[in-house]
């Protein structure tokens, strides 16, 4: 691990808001890409907090000030995973679920999505499923991205596939999930079309479901 990826880590740790910015384009300096620096810098930190979390260490106002933190570096590095403006290869609706304002995983899924060459209609976060149901088929969406990392969310999901079943969409869009509340079992189990671990993996099985 190099010393600006660790200084990095540090300061979202440590919620020093005002470093972030600073400590993030001295990453991109030397010469850490911005894909290395969201998944062994930013998300490894955050990873770090959870911990600290759970241990008790921490609290909500440290968690946010650590989540606040991480978007500093977070929005430099975004846009640098842009795809080269191409045309669109497929449209994609993403959102986190009502009941959950989580949203920096969502936001990494997307800026891979948008890498791809997706069109990508982000809805935000804590936003009903009727709202992204009615969207993915008003913009005629190939694909649905719902993250959640909260349990009692889980069922929006649930419902997702339960909607999409109603509304006859079921040869028309595909229904992808993600998020710390999620997994491969929770998504067979309520028939979503796929799940992944991560970012990454959600960007390569985006590019599988659309046939890029
Ligand atoms: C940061 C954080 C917060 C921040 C959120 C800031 C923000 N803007 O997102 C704040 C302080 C606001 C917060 C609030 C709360 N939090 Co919180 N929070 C966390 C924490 C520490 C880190 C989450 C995170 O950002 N991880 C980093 C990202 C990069 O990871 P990720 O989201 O999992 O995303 C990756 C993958 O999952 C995947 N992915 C994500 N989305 C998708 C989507 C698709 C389609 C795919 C394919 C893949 C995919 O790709 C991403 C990148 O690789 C977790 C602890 C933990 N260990 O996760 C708790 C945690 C999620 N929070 C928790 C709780 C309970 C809360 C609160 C209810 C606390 C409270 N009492 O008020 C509130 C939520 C209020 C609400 N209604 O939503 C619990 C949830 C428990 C549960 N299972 O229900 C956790 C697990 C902590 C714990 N152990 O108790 N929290």
């Amino acid at each position: 691990m190099s010393a600006e990826l660790d200084a990095l880590i540090n300061i979202v740790v440590s919620g020093k808001i005002k470093e972030a910015k600073d400590a993030t384009q001295k990453c991109l300096d030397s010469g850490i890409g911005a894909k290395e620096i969201i998944f062994e810098g930013l998300s490894k930190a955050m990873a770090i907090v959870g911990d600290k979390y759970e241990s008790k260490q921490y609290f909500l106002p440290q968690v946010l000030l650590s989540a606040n933190t991480l978007y500093q570096g977070l929005n430099l590095v975004l846009p640098l995973l842009k795809g080269d403006g191409g045309k669109a290869k497929g449209t994609v609706v993403i959102a986190v679920v009502e009941g959950d304002v989580h949203d920096i995983g969502k936001n990494i899924v997307k800026a891979m999505l948008t890498g791809l060459g997706l069109t990508v209609l982000d809805l935000g976060k804590d936003v009903p499923i009727k709202d992204i149901i009615a969207t993915a088929k008003k913009e005629k969406a190939e694909l649905i991205a719902e993250s959640t990392l909260m349990t009692p969310t889980l069922e929006g999901m649930k419902e997702t596939v339960k909607v999409i079943k109603e509304e006859g969409m079921t040869t028309k869009v595909k229904l992808m999930i993600g998020g710390g509340a999620t997994s491969q079992e929770f998504a067979t189990q309520i028939g979503a079309d796929g799940w992944t671990y991560d970012a990454v993996a959600a960007s390569k099985l985006a590019a599988k479901f659309l046939g890029i």
